[in-house]
């Protein structure tokens, strides 16, 4: 039998070694014991569990990839794997596990000073600390280049932020905000700086967004700098950190970990909907039974399979060396975009059953319209590996 269950049709299971496995599955006991019973009922509630913080340091997952500073160190397949098992259960933990390991440990992690790192990284591996990674705008998503958000720089070496970020995971819970602020020119990329700011620094303010239809176990909002003033040690100093390249670098890890994700989440559609199609009798046979619903299950199935193959052939890659933007981009893209093809159907299957928090696919494809669109739309990924293919940029109309 695969440990990835009914849905492995490829023998996706003799890819992986018994090391990695076992990563997966205590994983997988940890999101059946401390997340299935509950995640109807957080979903419904809008609750993000801020209690289970401290449980997923204990599991290892926090900064899972990094070494040093007490973070595990572990490879880039089993966090992969790590990351499918948590968006089984649902997107919005594995969110949180990859706004808090990729976005704010990985800022702080690949670009922050000796005393920044051990100020942080200790305490947010085990979940006593939360980050939040401030990029996009109101009026800056896709284009962050276009922030508005400023550093200015004081006689005195002082920072003063002022702007205001949105859809920022976490924020209204996070100890400390990773934010990325224009130091230059307006729309010039290469003036991004990012800073390490803690949250009970006077003039910083969190809202969450309410009304969501996606990714309720979750929190995201909407930062207010006022005047935040930081000392000269607030920003991150290496090199690595000038410019956009900064937190692209980040997003990088996060959309990885998002390209396994996404598997996860189809899995579980996949497996939910071969349980009902198993016992549901309709015209006095199972579904199971019905040809449309085997084609159906079959060309999941084939879906999922491809899926895995490809967050493997680029897990093992970055486990050799580090990834191209294209390739990331090729496995956010269209496993993203496969996964919610797959929620979709199986909730289309489950038929009225299907819309109630009783089932998860109606729940998974929900929250797949978030993963879909955060860490680069698909016109982003889209066009990121349209200028890989032809050497043109077409971001941006051409004047
Ligand atoms: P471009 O000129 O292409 O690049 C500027 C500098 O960055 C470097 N670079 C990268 N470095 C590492 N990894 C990558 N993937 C990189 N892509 C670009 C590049 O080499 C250059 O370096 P240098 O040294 O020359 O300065 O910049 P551009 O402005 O033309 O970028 C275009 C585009 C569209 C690809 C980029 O802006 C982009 O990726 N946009 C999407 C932004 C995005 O994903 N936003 C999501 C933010 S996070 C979020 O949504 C919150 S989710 C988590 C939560 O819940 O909080």
């Amino acid at each position: 039998d695969s440990f990835l269950g009914r849905a492995d049709v490829v023998g996706l299971d003799s890819l992986f070694s018994a090391e990695e496995k076992a990563v997966a599955l205590q994983v997988r006991g940890f999101v059946d014991e401390h997340i299935r019973p509950h995640i109807a009922r957080w979903y419904d509630d809008a609750v993000f569990p801020r209690e289970i913080v401290p449980e997923l340091g204990r599991l290892g997952v926090l900064g899972m990839p990094y070494e040093g500073h007490g973070m595990p160190g572990r490879s880039a397949v089993e966090y992969g794997l790590a990351a499918q098992e948590l968006e089984a259960g649902d997107s919005g933990l594995r969110t949180f596990v990859s706004v808090q390991g990729s976005l704010a440990m990985g800022a702080i992690h690949k670009h922050g000073s000796e005393e920044q790192k051990a100020q942080w990284l200790p305490r947010m591996t085990i979940g006593e600390a939360v980050g939040c990674f401030g990029l996009t705008e109101p009026g800056a998503g896709s284009d962050p280049a276009s922030m508005t958000t400023t550093a200015r720089q004081e006689p005195g070496g002082d920072w003063v932020l002022d702007g205001v970020k949105r859809w920022i995971g976490l924020a209204t819970l996070a100890d400390v905000a990773i934010i990325w602020a224009q130091t230059g020119e307006p729309g010039d990329g290469r003036g991004v700086r990012g800073f390490v700011v803690p949250t009970d620094t006077p003039g910083f303010r969190a809202e969450a967004i309410t009304q969501k239809l996606s990714m309720r176990a979750s929190v995201q909002c909407e930062i207010h700098l006022d005047g935040v003033r930081l000392p000269a040690s607030a920003m991150l100093p290496a090199d690595s950190a000038v410019g956009l390249k900064g937190p692209f670098q980040c997003l990088n890890e996060a959309r990885y970990g998002i390209i396994w994700g996404a598997m996860g989440a189809a899995r579980d559609s996949f497996d939910a909907v071969l349980d009902y199609a198993m016992e549901r009798q309709q015209f006095g046979v199972p579904l199971a039974s019905h040809q449309l619903t085997q084609a159906k299950l079959a060309d999941m199935a084939v879906a999922i399979g491809k899926g895995y193959l490809l967050a493997h052939q680029i897990g093992r890659a970055k486990d050799a060396g580090p990834l191209t933007p294209a390739m990331i981009s090729a496995g956010k893209l269209d496993n993203c975009r496969v996964a919610i093809g797959i929620a979709r159907e199986a909730r289309e299957m489950l038929g009225g059953n299907g819309i109630t928090l009783e089932h998860s696919p109606l729940r998974h494809a929900n929250n797949l319209e978030s993963v879909r669109t955060y860490e680069g739309t698909d016109e982003v990924h889209q066009l990121t590996l349209g200028r890989h293919l032809t050497g043109i940029g077409a971001f941006a109309p051409a004047r």
